[in-house]
């Protein structure tokens, strides 16, 4: 790893189930651009924490979603994996970034408006400031790049402003990143409701594609997936679900959207929705035993997670002490 290299930044919470949306809005192009980067990848538990975990889970599952990230293509070489705990820096800076961000910034989060609308009166305060702690990842590592899926665009830009008004305040502390979102694949949609982000916290089971489903589930899913009455296979903005399927296709295979469309011209949607279950399961089904294996060696995952954090830390550390210094905290 050479320090001339641009930096790449990005997170997962850590679940075991990690859905086809996180794959292809993220760690699919976490793969394809890490050659070119310095890369840190975390799975982002300190943030997990905003909804209710437990605790018997919780590590499992950072293992889990680490050895996911590995199955996936993501190369030692290139990148220092970790979990977000492990480097206490995370934390710290994130209490800084509280005191230079606003209340009414944070409020116009549609993630947290969402999110707070379904909770009431008991949301934990956690929750309002989830992307003070999730600039405070980015901004630790100087970094150049942070590939997510689209929902994440206006998160990415609270960390350009938070960056800009410390950098005003007190001199250049921070790199002011730019988000990475792919054309294709940024926002795949529920299959059973196919106007919303697909999640990992979906009201239908057969909504959501897990990297976990075996092959017979895969093909159940696509083949109920909500379409509309009509037969004529096109990308159009009345048929959200046909799209959505397409989009999965284009992501996957790097086929163009027209190329895809006439490649369907005559055929009925259930080609449509077999073949992308047929892709799918084809995709997933190397990505699930490799995941295995790395999961079958729990002290080597260990070994490469405390490496990981060792030397992300050493890199925060010299952006939290460069802030410490700037705000006139007492030297250490
Ligand atoms: P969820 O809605 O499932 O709780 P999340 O977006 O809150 O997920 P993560 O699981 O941490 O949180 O998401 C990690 C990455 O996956 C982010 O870059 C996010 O943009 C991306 N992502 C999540 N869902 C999708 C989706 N349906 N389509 C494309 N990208 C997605
Ligand atoms: N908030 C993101 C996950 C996340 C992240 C990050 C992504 C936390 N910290 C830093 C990129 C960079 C989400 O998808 N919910």
């Amino acid at each position: 790893m050479t320090s001339a290299k641009k930096i790449m930044v990005s997170g997962i919470q850590p679940t075991n189930k990690l859905t086809l949306g996180n794959y292809l809005g993220a760690l699919k192009n976490w793969v394809r651009l890490q050659n070119e980067y310095e890369c840190y990848f975390f799975a982002v538990d300190l943030h997990a924490i905003t909804s209710r975990q437990e605790p018997k889970e919780l590590a499992d599952n950072t293992l889990f979603a680490l050895a996911t990230y590995l199955a996936a293509g993501i190369n030692l070489d290139h990148a220092t994996i970790f979990a977000q705990s492990h480097v206490r820096q995370h934390a710290e800076l994130a209490w800084v970034l509280n005191c230079f961000s606003y209340m009414g910034e944070l409020g116009r989060m549609t993630q947290f408006k969402d999110k707070s609308s379904r909770a009431g009166e008991t949301i934990p305060v956690g929750l309002f400031t989830y992307p003070v702690l999730m600039a405070a990842d980015i901004l630790l590592y100087q970094t150049d790049l942070v590939p997510v899926g689209a929902d994440q665009k206006q998160h990415l830009e609270l960390t350009r402003d938070v960056a800009i008004r410390m950098n005003n305040i007190y001199g250049p502390l921070f790199k002011v990143p730019e988000p990475y979102i792919p054309k294709v694949g940024a926002r795949i949609m529920d299959l059973q409701d196919p106007e919303s982000k697909m999640s990992k916290s979906v009201s239908s089971e057969l909504g959501a594609v897990f990297l976990s489903d075996p092959p017979k589930e895969i093909e159940k899913k696509f083949k109920r997936a909500v379409t509309d009455s009509g037969a004529e296979v096109t990308y159009a903005p009345e048929k959200p679900g046909i799209r959505n399927l397409l989009d999965i296709q284009s992501a996957i295979t790097g086929r163009s959207i027209d190329d895809l469309v006439k490649s369907y011209s005559g055929k009925m949607y259930g080609h449509l929705k077999v073949e992308t279950a047929t892709i799918v399961s084809d995709e997933l089904r190397p990505l699930q035993e490799r995941t295995q294996q790395y999961l079958a060696d729990k002290g080597e995952l260990q070994r490469i997670l405390r490496e990981g954090a060792a030397r992300a830390a050493t890199k925060a550390e010299a952006t939290l002490k460069a802030v410490y210094g700037a705000i006139g905290f007492a030297p250490y």
